[in-house]
């Protein structure tokens, strides 16, 4: 039997830091609404899709951290998400900065929730990148100033009987996360980002932020023959202008779908579950030919 999944990715505008949380829900709720009307049954929000990317800056009051934190998810403001997710029988993964419960760790984190609207399972970003200080001469991204490196690995949760992986903004860039994800048996992999347009570490690369974008996307989808659905946060937020571009990429490493907006927008691909297997015949049989045993460091090498 032919087996399928129909994903939406649902890029988001900018959320400014004037937002109120309730106003951004809402937004998301619509942005679901309309994943689910157009036949969804599974969507990608981006990363950190309740704030503005608040690790452009130096913040030190406290007061001002936490509200951009979710000491409880749902919480009082995000439960009409999962409300709706449930009521529209679809479900979704949804980036947030995490402040667990237990001992206090903050996470920049995305979950996945069934269409009951309960819980599936949990991604922590594990390539946290820029610094916990401004650095002179780079674009300020200070996100080793408010979290902590993921410590779940990368976990593969089965939703409708599917095997979904998760991955945050810059662990896209990095070979390792789609290859520990397919080794973990993913099918789909759900991506959120948050990308500036310009970084002033390197202005050489400017013209090709859109092309860095896609490459590790299309050639981690390719080389481990998995789907990947993108959501960018996009647009001018608080000043900075994001980068768009959310996708959808086949196996085969073509780009399926993509946004054409800087703004809220859904896009959706019925995805061919069966295209992966195909796929892994012509290059890709991981137990056939990858040669774990060979992957080794050689020291002393000449
Ligand atoms: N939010 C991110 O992880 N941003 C990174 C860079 C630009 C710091 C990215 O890879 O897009």
């Amino acid at each position: 039997m032919a087996r399928d999944l129909t994903i939406a990715v649902c890029q988001t505008g900018p959320i400014q830091k004037r937002a109120q949380r309730a106003e951004t829900v809402d937004r998301l709720v619509a942005l679901l609404e309309r994943a689910a009307a157009a036949g969804a049954e599974i969507a990608v929000f981006p990363e950190l899709a309740l704030t503005t990317f608040f690790p452009r800056w130096r913040i030190d009051d406290q007061a001002e951290i936490e509200a951009f934190f979710e000491p409880a998810m749902p919480g009082p403001q995000t439960q009409r998400l999962y409300d709706a997710a449930a009521r529209l029988k679809i479900g979704f993964a949804l980036g947030y900065a995490e402040l667990t419960r237990v001992d206090g760790g903050r996470f920049n984190t995305m979950d996945l929730v069934g269409h009951d609207g309960k819980l599936v399972g949990r991604y922590r970003k594990i390539h946290v990148p820029g610094s916990s200080e401004p650095e002179p001469g780079t674009t300020v991204h200070l996100e080793r100033r408010y979290f902590e490196p993921g410590n779940l690995g990368f976990p593969v949760f089965v939703y409708r009987g599917v095997r979904v992986g998760m991955a945050i903004c810059n662990d896209r860039r990095w070979p390792e996360t789609y290859r520990m994800l397919c080794l973990n048996g993913a099918e789909i992999v759900l991506i959120g980002y948050n990308t500036p347009l310009l970084l002033d570490e390197a202005p050489a690369l400017a013209h090709l932020r859109m092309f860095h974008n896609h490459l590790p996307m299309q050639a981690g989808a390719y080389q481990n023959t998995v789907w990947v659905a993108a959501a960018a946060k996009a647009g001018v937020e608080d000043g900075q202008a994001l980068i768009g571009g959310s996708c959808i990429i086949a196996p085969t490493g073509e780009i399926a779908a993509q946004a054409i907006s800087l703004g809220d927008e859904v896009i959706v691909h019925r995805a061919d579950l069966d295209l992966i297997a195909i796929c892994r015949k012509v290059n890709f049989d991981f137990a056939r030919y990858r040669r774990p045993d060979q992957y080794r460091l050689i020291a002393d090498q000449v």
